[in-house]
């Protein structure tokens, strides 16, 4: 599903109907904020929605297809695009503020055309802005030359999807942020699939080593539909219908208000689980393919993916993809028995390098702690939740199954099975993850787990419409009552979720 990002005439065309009146009022706020801001009113909006994953965790950055859907929470940044003879001769000026302005305080930089400077160390707000500026001036580069002159940008921020709440506040930012300098440089047909691919690689800039499931999912969503989105052999993402069924289903989004910190380096640290699929890859690689280039197999984050091997190590069959993973799991299984991980001594010698080399190609872009990657564990994970993604499309997509009881069962099954493999296997839940899915499921939940990178944040259950209420009221009394919350975070505790629309751009008459 190629295309071009769409620039709409009214919030009808981005948000659900239940939506509008809310919004109305936030982007009422937004354009007079900016007014007072900047003394004149923006030209244009740029929009992009977070995301929840309905299937499909921690496998994206090993390449495999995905599930999410576009939420209504997003950022919108209102933009001007002001006079160039303001600028120095060497740059040009970006000011940048938030309608949360205590807590994300405003900046002013003068950049100069040839780079954009990002400390990736340093955790400020505006970074997020200043790697889709990035991502997309490498793009106006290719297209206008090297000399090519970005415009000077005013912009103000009002972003909705929580920080740290796995719903991908980051990739909604970056999304965004790119889109507007693209559109602001004077790109008014922005391409979807290429605005995606650079707001993933700018995202690695700002600290993670991360797939492309977000990105994709708040690019290309099409509001009423899920997005299947695949890495291999290049990015496609698929609009998916759920159909109606009886019991009706809804998507519960309920906060953990545990803060997931990502950039944490330590044991629950997600750059170290894109290592260990990495160094699996790589070991699989080694021992199965029996290659003398053990450390090429595709690409991913780290020049080496699970997927890579999967497809160098079934190049000529004719199995099904179905049955290629459930072999790769039993050889798994046989191939990397050590259940208390692998050592870098151990690792080294069997990919054919050195500690020292292993070091500088797996763990340098970002530091990673720890003495023993789990190798077996990881690789098990990652090939049977690629198995529940096909078996999740395939019970979706089936014609002979009756949309009634039991067809809402296995798609909860196969959620669940995702949340005790994140939880046991992945090591990437906590115990108010689990708590939260426990809780639901006794109260009426199809299937309940966590949703995003995990160790916090957000969880996603399948419920029947008519339990809804029944699923909030036990979090409540068995979750909520027992933390210290503020009114606000009460109030967004939960979340009934339809499949929103992906990015657009709002020309602001
Ligand atoms: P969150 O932390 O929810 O934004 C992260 C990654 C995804 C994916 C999921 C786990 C980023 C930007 N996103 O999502 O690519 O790997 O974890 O499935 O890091
Ligand atoms: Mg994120």
């Amino acid at each position: 599903m190629a295309g071009i990002v769409p620039v709409a005439k009214s919030l009808k065309d981005i948000y659900t109907e239940d939506a509008i009146s809310t919004q109305t009022g936030r982007w009422e706020k937004l354009l007079k904020q900016f007014n007072s801001n900047y003394g004149h009113s923006p030209q244009f909006v740029s929009r992009s929605p977070g995301r929840v994953n309905i299937i499909g965790e921690h496998i994206d950055y090993s390449l495999y297809s995905v599930l999410p859907m576009a939420i209504t929470a997003d950022v919108l940044l209102a933009v001007a695009v002001t006079d160039d003879a303001q600028a120095a001769p060497s740059s040009y000026k970006i000011k940048v503020s938030n309608v949360q302005s205590s807590k994300f305080p405003s900046h002013e930089f003068d950049i100069p055309y040839d780079s954009v400077e990002i400390d990736a160390k340093v955790h400020e707000w505006t970074n997020y802005f200043k790697s889709g500026l990035r991502g997309a001036l490498e793009l106006l580069r290719k297209k206008h030359g090297s000399g090519f002159k970005p415009k000077s940008m005013e912009i103000l921020m009002d972003g909705t999807v929580p920080a740290g709440g796995g719903l991908s506040s980051s990739a909604a930012f970056v999304s965004a942020s790119a889109l507007a300098v693209m559109f602001a440089n004077g790109e008014t047909s922005v391409d979807k699939t290429q605005l995606t691919e650079l707001a993933i690689v700018s995202e690695r800039a700002v600290g993670v080593n991360s797939g492309g499931m977000d990105q994709s999912a708040s690019v290309f969503s099409l509001r009423g539909s899920a997005l299947f989105v695949s890495f291999v052999p290049s990015l496609t993402a698929t609009p998916v219908h759920f159909p109606k069924t009886s019991p009706e289903l809804s998507f519960v989004i309920a906060q953990s208000f545990v803060q997931s910190d990502k950039y944490v380096t330590g044991p629950v640290c997600y750059n170290l689980r894109v290592v260990e699929c990495s160094l699996a890859a790589a070991y699989l690689h080694a021992v199965l393919n029996k290659t003398s280039d053990p450390l090429h197999a595709d690409s991913g984050p780290l020049g080496i993916s699970l997927r890579g091997f999967h497809d160098t190590y079934f190049k000529s069959t004719t199995k099904s993809f179905e049955d290629q993973l459930t072999e790769l799991i039993t050889l798994t299984k046989s191939t990397l028995a050590k259940e208390e991980g692998y050592t870098r001594e151990d690792i080294a010698p069997i990919i054919g390098l050195s500690v020292e080399d292993l070091n500088k190609r797996f763990t340098s872009t970002f530091p990673i702690r720890g003495t023993h990657f789990k190798l077996r564990q990881r690789a098990l994970h990652v090939f049977s939740e690629a198995l529940r993604v096909l078996q999740f499309m395939s019970v979706l997509s089936s014609t002979d199954i009756e949309h009634n009881e039991s067809f809402n069962k296995k798609l909860g099954d196969l959620m669940n099975e995702t949340q005790d493999s994140c939880s046991n296997v992945y090591e990437c839940s906590c115990p108010e993850l689990d708590r939260l899915c426990a809780i639901a499921r006794k109260a009426g939940s199809y299937g309940s787990r966590l949703t995003g990178a995990g160790w916090g944040g957000c969880s996603v259950h399948l419920v029947p419409a008519d339990k809804v209420e029944a699923v909030k009221s036990a979090w409540e009394k068995e979750y909520y009552a027992s933390r210290e919350l503020s009114a606000e975070q009460r109030e967004a505790a939960v979340v009934v979720s339809r499949p929103g629309s992906g990015s657009a751009v709002f020309i602001v008459e």
